[in-house]
């Protein structure tokens, strides 16, 4: 054949195998066969989604939203609600008085609780009051309400693993249509059984979920405070500690790992990446994080993504705690998890 031939007979094939709904592996983007992801960084300004938030409350009812969430969309995947590619993040905002009705899905949901006083989350049978900067585990399949009791706004983040439902063809919901108010086990329960180094005495191996459902702040500052007078920090991390699921040690979730950080004063942290794209809470501190190369301001409440694969450098001006969450639980049970520092 010339190459003339050669290059119409490749053009027919191309054609031709199209038809069929098949294509060539040897055309396959190069890009597929690296770690990474196509989602970009970004930090988000509490300051300014605060503002927005006190807006939607003023123009939306809870009545017409349901969940009164501002989604935190990554900017390369827009029209997906995503901020990476296995995981969901929103900003909840609840005013004095409201109730956000009870519903289930399967996706896993996990709140971190930003500002205010006074609200709770009816999970699982159980009333849960949410202080700053506490941890809540809302296990997939679980009854769930919201409402607030105090008398400021109440905003949480949401965290939920809702890409992995979707990329299975497994998303399912449903409003509760019972009673609300039934009997529900007082705040704490969970807690005082789970919380205490202790099991109760027939606890079975259940779900994969951590059934502790509140890991309240207090605890997981004292444990970083602690470590950080004993301790050397990590070089990257500073002094990271991992929520675990206190029936196995696992992670919260089967798709989720969570953690908390405390770094010193004058910390610089050194270059690190790991496969896990991770969504940063700031809870205390200032500081600013460097993301492939791209820098950004953070304080308080401000919340930042890094991508899977980007390698990212943490410093803090002031004494500075941050709370995060990721896909790692996966990655790890998968076998596909890696690091580099
Ligand atoms: O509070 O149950 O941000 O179901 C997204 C989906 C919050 C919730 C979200 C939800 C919820």
């Amino acid at each position: 054949m010339t190459a003339k031939d050669l290059s119409l007979a490749l053009a027919n094939f191309s054609r031709e195998i199209a038809a069929l709904d098949v294509m060539p592996l040897w055309e396959r983007r190069e890009s597929a066969m690296r770690p990474g992801t196509e989602c970009a960084p970004r930090l988000w300004r509490y300051s300014e989604l605060r503002l927005k938030l006190i807006e939607a409350a003023s123009l939306i009812s809870k009545e017409q939203a349901e969940r009164r969430v501002l989604v935190l969309e990554n900017p390369k995947l827009k029209g997906t609600t995503f901020i990476t590619n296995s995981l969901y993040a929103g900003l909840q905002i609840i005013q004095p008085g409201e109730v956000a009705r009870s519903h289930r899905h399967t996706p896993n949901a996990l709140r971190f609780l930003m500002e205010g006083e006074g609200g709770y989350t009816d999970v699982g049978g159980e009333r849960v009051i949410m202080h700053p900067g506490d941890f809540v585990v809302t296990p997939n399949w679980s009854w769930h309400a919201h409402g607030n009791e105090g008398s400021c706004p109440v905003v949480w983040l949401d965290g939920l693993d809702t890409p992995f439902t979707r990329f299975f063809g497994a998303t399912f919901r449903e409003n509760y249509a019972g009673n609300e108010n039934a009997h529900l086990r007082e705040h704490g329960t969970a807690l005082a059984a789970f919380g205490s180094n202790l099991l109760p005495v027939d606890y079975k191996q259940g779900g994969a979920v951590s059934p502790v459902l509140v890991y309240p702040y207090a605890r997981t500052r004292e444990a970083l405070a602690a470590a950080a007078r004993n301790d050397a920090p990590h070089p990257a991390h500073g002094f990271k500690m991992r929520y675990a699921n206190p029936a196995n040690g696992r992670h919260p979730f089967p798709t989720m790992a969570v953690a908390m950080q405390f770094l010193p004063a004058g910390f610089s942290g050194v270059p690190y990446r790991s496969t896990d794209g991770t969504v940063f809470a700031v809870v205390e501190g200032e500081g600013e994080v460097e993301i492939d190369g791209e820098r950004f301001d953070f304080s308080p409440h401000d919340i930042f993504v890094v991508p899977s694969w980007c390698s990212y450098r943490l410093r803090a001006k002031h004494q500075t705690v941050i709370f995060s969450f990721s896909d790692r639980a996966a990655q790890e049970a998968l076998g596909f998890w890696r690091e580099q520092s």
